[in-house]
């Protein structure tokens, strides 16, 4: 009996469609692995996951959780593949000792009740629609403990979590940091890391670009091409190198020549996985203090800014030669190991595992 991760609805694993918790879940099914855990990944087909043994289910994808507004009504796409991985489940949950939840989505929360095996949550974002908020809520009362989070700052968001303080455990990430070489040296470029999507500021670097007459370099999923058009419009004199969406092999080796990784988010950032990923590169991370983004130490391995603020954005530019390199990888071993990252998730699933 083992462990089955049920994944997000977004997109096929190891395309970047689903963000930070791609990396997280294919993070904890290596850590599990090492620890001699069986361990079998639901997945949209076409889902890319070596040494994992996937299950790949057909299907339509989700449209994107934070596209839509507070009130919106719950929507499934026509042959919803996420329908079709909890009929997986339901079919086949006498196989396993626990069920994980990684999608941002209503429906596994609704089915939780009508299963046998004990489901687990793992809350990807921070709130963004009253029915998933309602959903959660309830689910925090009927199954205590059995909902997680990135960061108590993104559980914060829940509204309901002042009533129920209790809701949500802490899980925070990690990543295998011997896939990330230090580098003590940098060229005088910057790195922005993530979807190009809105949410998460591309324009704030831009216009840090075109002031400071800095090369940004861009990588990530090219979510929205509008978005993107729109920004090289607006910012002319940006100098922004756009080199796609990355596997970890190569995006740390280009964000490892960055002086510093710029992270704008307009919205509350669940973690922001990139900020470890800069670290243990070796590289600064100059962050919006916006949510939970306190995984730099201000002055010592980043700059925490007041959000939006250009000018803050640009003066901590000029101060990242002043910061040592070295004390930002330390603190990436120190803090987001997947040692440690394996041990908040097994401490997890001890709580509930039918065996
Ligand atoms: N939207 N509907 C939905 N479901 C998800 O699981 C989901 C999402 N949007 C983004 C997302 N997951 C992940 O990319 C997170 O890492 C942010």
């Amino acid at each position: 009996m083992g462990l089955l991760l049920a994944s997000t609805p977004v997109g096929p694993m190891g395309t970047g469609i689903g963000g930070g918790v791609e990396l997280t879940l294919r993070n904890l099914v290596q850590e599990l692995q090492r620890r001699g855990e069986t361990v079998d990944v639901l997945a949209p087909a076409g889902s890319m996951l070596p040494a994992a043994n996937v299950i790949a289910v057909p299907g339509d994808a989700h449209p994107f959780a934070q596209n839509d507004p507070w009130d919106a009504p719950i929507q499934l796409p026509t042959d919803s593949v996420l329908a079709r991985m909890w009929d997986w489940v339901r079919r086949h949950q006498h196989g396993y000792d626990l069920v994980v939840n990684f999608a941002y989505d209503w429906l596994p929360f609704y089915l939780t009740p009508f299963l046998q095996i004990p489901v687990l949550h793992f809350v990807s974002m921070g709130s963004l629609q009253a029915s998933l908020d309602r959903m959660l809520a309830q689910t925090a009362v009927r199954f205590p403990g059995t909902l997680g989070v990135y960061t108590r700052i993104q559980a914060q968001s829940f509204a309901f979590t002042q009533h129920q303080p209790q809701s949500f455990r802490v899980l925070g990430s990690g990543i295998d940091l011997s896939l990330y070489e230090y580098r003590a040296d940098a060229g005088p470029q910057l790195a922005w890391v993530g979807r190009i999507a809105p949410e998460k500021g591309l324009e704030d670097a831009a216009a840090v670009s075109a002031r400071l007459d800095r090369e940004v370099w861009v990588m990530g999923k090219m979510q929205d091409e509008a978005y993107w058009q729109r920004i090289q419009q607006d910012f002319p004199t940006a100098q922004l190198i756009y080199t796609g969406f990355h596997d970890t092999t190569n995006l740390q080796s280009r964000l490892g020549q960055c002086q510093a990784l710029l992270m704008t988010p307009k919205w509350v950032e669940a973690f922001g996985n990139v900020a470890i990923e800069a670290l243990a590169c070796g590289v600064p991370v100059i962050s919006y203090a916006r949510g939970p983004h306190r995984n730099c130490r201000h002055q010592e391995t980043g700059f925490l800014v007041e959000p939006d603020n250009l000018d803050s954005l640009c003066q901590a530019v000029a101060q990242v030669p002043a910061l040592r390199r070295d004390r930002c990888r330390r603190q990436a071993e120190r803090e987001y190991s997947l040692e440690a990252l394996g041990d908040r998730f097994q401490d997890w699933f001890a709580t509930v595992r039918r065996t």
